[in-house]
This record gives C-alpha cells, sequence and structure tokens, in this order.
C-alpha cells in the first residue's frame, strides 16, 4: 500500500497544473526539510511549487536549499488554477481546512506526515506512523518512484530525520533512520550543513533564557517526572524569538535521566504552551486530553488564555483568564 500511494502521489505530481505545498505550522527542521526536498523534486522538472509557512522563516533555516519557495502570504492560495495541495508534517486537520478552504476551487489534498494523531484528513493519506520522521517518508518517495534525489533534496531530507531524532539520539532513532541517512549522504547530503543549522544557531541571550529554565528544573518523584517554565518575562526581557528557545525540551530530553519532561512557556498569543518528552510514557494520549497531540514520545498542547503563576519556592501552576488552576496530570 505504501508503495502504490508513492507512486500515486508521483503520477499526481507529474500531472499537476498548479500545484501548492503546505509545511506543518511549527516550523521545524522536519516540516521545512521534508517539503523542500520535495520541492526540490519539482524545481528539477522546472515546476517552482510554492510552500506556504505560516510565519517568516526562522534564521537557522534560511540556508536551506530552496528556502526561497517558501511564502507565507495567503495570496497563494487565491488560484482557481490549483487542483493538488500537498501537506507535510502537519497532523493539525484544521489548520490544514483553513488553508484549503481559502483555495476557489476543490484540490486533492495530499497528507505526508508520520505523527500518531494524524487524523488522515487528505485525499490521499501517506501517513507512516512510526517513521521517524516525515523527511524519512519523503525519501521513500524518491525511492520507489526511482528518483535519483539531488545533493540539495538530499539535504533537505538528512536535515528533516537529524531533527526529529535529535542527531540520532531520542526515541524515534532506529536502524532505518541510520541507514536512510547514509544513503542521503552518499546522495551528496552536506552533513555540515545539517549539523549547523541544527545547532550552532543560539543566540548567548537564547541560552540565558535557557539558563532560567534550567535553574527552575523540578523534580516530581512520584511520578519521575522534571518541569520548569519560562514566562513571558524571561522571553521578552533577553529579546528572544520564540523559535530561538524551541529545542529546550530535546535539549532537557537528551541530558536529564528522568522519564518523562514537560516545559511549559507562556506564548505571545496569551496561552500557556506544553511540551512533553519521555522515554517510557505515551505523551500523545496526555496530549490528547488537552487538545494537543504529536508522538508517542515526544508530544504537546497549548492551553489557551492561560498563563503561569510562581510562588516564592518557584512552584508553578497554570491558572485561566479568570484566576482558577489548571491541572496538568503528567501520568
Ligand atoms: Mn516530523
Amino acid at each position: 500500500m505504501e508503495n502504490y500511494l508513492h507512486r500515486q502521489i508521483h503520477d499526481l505530481l507529474m500531472s499537476a497544473k498548479r500545484p501548492v505545498f503546505i509545511s506543518d505550522e511549527r516550523i521545524d527542521g522536519d516540516s521545512l526539510g521534508a517539503s523542500l526536498a520535495m520541492a526540490d523534486f519539482m524545481a528539477q522538472r522546472g515546476v517552482r511549487v510554492p510552500v506556504y509557512v505560516p510565519t517568516d522563516i526562522p534564521e537557522q533555516y534560511v540556508g536551506l536549499p530552496r528556502i526561497d519557495l517558501c511564502t507565507f502570504d495567503k495570496g497563494v492560495f487565491d488560484d482557481t488554477e490549483i487542483d493538488v495541495v500537498v501537506v507535510f508534517d502537519c497532523s493539525d486537520d484544521q489548520y490544514v481546512k483553513s488553508l484549503v478552504d481559502l483555495i476557489p476551487g476543490t484540490p486533492t489534498v495530499v497528507n505526508i506526515d508520520h505523527h500518531a494523531t494524524n487524523n488522515r484528513f487528505g485525499d490521499i493519506n501517506q501517513v507512516i506512523v512510526g517513521a521517524p520522521a516525515t523527511a524519512y517518508v519523503v525519501y521513500h518517495f524518491f525511492e520507489t518512484n526511482n528518483i535519483l534525489p539531488s545533493r540539495d533534496a538530499a539535504t533537505c531530507m538528512l536535515t528533516g530525520i537529524c531533527f526529529d531524532t535529535s542527531a540520532f539520539s531520542n526515541a524515534a532513532t532506529n536502524d532505518s533512520a541510520l541507514d536512510i541517512s547514509s544513503k542521503l549522504v552518499l546522495h551528496g547530503a552536506r552533513i555540515q550543513d545539517v549539523i549547523r543549522t541544527m545547532f550552532m544557531n543560539r543566540s548567548v541571550s537564547a541560552l540565558r533564557v535557557w539558563g532560567a529554565a534550567l535553574e527552575r528544573l523540578t523534580e516530581h518523584d512520584s511520578i519521575n517526572a522534571v518541569t520548569t517554565y519560562l514566562t513571558r518575562k524571561d522571553i521578552d526581557d533577553n529579546f528572544v524569538t520564540d523559535d530561538e528557545i524551541d529545542g529546550l525540551s530535546n535539549f532537557l530530553n537528551l541530558v536529564t535521566d528522568t522519564d518523562t519532561l514537560c516545559v511549559l512557556r507562556e506564548t505571545l498569543q496569551g496561552d500557556v504552551k506544553a511540551s512533553m518528552r519521555s522515554l517510557t510514557q505515551d505523551v500523545s494520549e496526555i496530549a490528547k486530553r488537552y487538545n494537543g497531540g504529536g508522538h508517542k514520545r515526544a508530544a504537546g498542547f497549548t492551553l489557551s488564555g492561560a498563563n503561569l503563576h510562581c510562588d516564592e519556592e518557584g512552584r508553578w501552576c497554570v491558572l485561566s483568564t479568570d484566576g482558577k488552576e489548571i491541572e496538568i496530570k503528567l501520568s
């Protein structure tokens, strides 16, 4: 079935009049790497496909090949000719619907993803739960259709796999992640560029904010979990963007020996975002209870209209706008 779908997607793209790609609302190495690898495949055939992203590209990704195809102008959807939409690394059907609804016609929606919480919203769903990254699914698209990826496409796909496996260190890493990555290196993927994109982009002020979060790590022995938090003030006082502090939970997952961790932070929109990682628990189930989603070992959710309250001893709680405490259960 997987191979059949890859061939079907290939035929669809080859006959498409005006395809558009959508990268997940969370801009990261995998959502961008997967969509740009596919955009490179199309560009190699003379078709420039716009890749819609929700906001401006974070600094660390501007060096990715084909990044010039990205646009955050919703105007790209106002085109009666659009007949195919391919969505990458996105499990949020409402987000996709809000964009596809802007298209005057009724395009075929292709859903390429690896999230366990993906509800198969597309007309064609290539959702491989257990794949280490969406970029890995895209690599199979190339392989099944006997397409040789360019160096640029290989670099994009390696970025995706490295990002989602935290450089082959987290629970998403398996033998096939390593196998495909070595093939990508053989196809000319520039590994130094990938490493630079992933690690060498933290500003000193972003690290200071990480430092505040590290200082506040709280152990919850009964459930073998650690939590920490960042308020809007921490982020604003240091003039860092939310993109710059992303990755904190991945870093903590790498260096702590507790089973489960949760990083809470106040967003610009007045919400509290929770990002969870676990070595043994299915945190996507916890995320679902709070209308979030993700993977078994890495998931998150957003509590809208909430803020963080911290007492003198550093204990935190989440309060709704009317001052009521919202209890978060991590087990
Ligand atoms: Mn992913």
